[in-house]
């Protein structure tokens, strides 16, 4: 599903992130860069030693925020890693963080000269957001910085299950519609 936005498209599918064809990919890191379970977990593997060199190097990535490597094997030339929120009970500053891993990772990703970048879903595994919520402030967040100075053309969201993606899609709908 495409949906264009001022220059930029916003595009949904269903896949794995590391197979993706793009110039970076987005990692949900934990604060340690230290690795992981899940899509972090998946990253790794599929790009190899030069990217956990890397990640020890920079040493640390706090909450809301984000640090660039090489992609090492991957199709994709940069990963970013970011790190969203523990989910607690939504009234820890649990919304600001997961927007502001989005906002900074687009911001990054525009400072590398990044075109094509995909998302997974931040913190909506292991850190157990709640998929509607994550689905919301993630789209919403991407869908001002489009509206910003930015030189990103294509921005993915790549959901693992069919269940991420239908919730993803009704979102997308939804914010579009206001
Ligand atoms: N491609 C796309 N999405 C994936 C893939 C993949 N290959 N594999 C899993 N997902 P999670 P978090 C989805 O747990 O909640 C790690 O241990 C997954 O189904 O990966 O931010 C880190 O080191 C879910 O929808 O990230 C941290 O400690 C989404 O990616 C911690 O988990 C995010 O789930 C971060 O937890």
């Amino acid at each position: 599903m495409e949906t264009r936005i001022h220059n930029a498209t916003i595009v949904l599918s269903q896949g794995d992130i590391t197979e993706q064809d793009v110039d970076a990919i987005v990692n949900a890191a934990n604060k340690r860069l230290a690795g992981g379970g899940g899509v972090d977990g998946a990253i790794h593997r599929a790009g190899g030693p030069a990217i956990m060199e890397e990640c020890r190097k920079i040493g640390g990535c706090p909450t809301g925020t984000a640090v660039i490597t090489t992609g090492g094997n991957l199709p994709a030339n940069y990963v970013i890693h970011t790190v969203g929120p523990v989910y607690r009970n939504g009234t820890s500053g649990e919304p600001e963080l997961l927007k502001n891993a989005y906002l900074n990772s687009l911001k990054l990703a525009d400072q590398h000269n990044v075109k094509t970048i995909a998302f997974p879903s931040i913190s909506t595994g292991a850190y157990g957001y709640p998929l509607k919520d994550a689905a919301k402030i993630a789209l919403s967040a991407v869908k001002d910085y489009i509206k910003t100075e930015t030189n990103i053309k294509k921005i993915y969201f790549v959901l693992f299950s069919s269940r991420d993606f239908e919730v993803y899609r009704e979102t997308l709908s939804m914010l579009m519609s206001k």
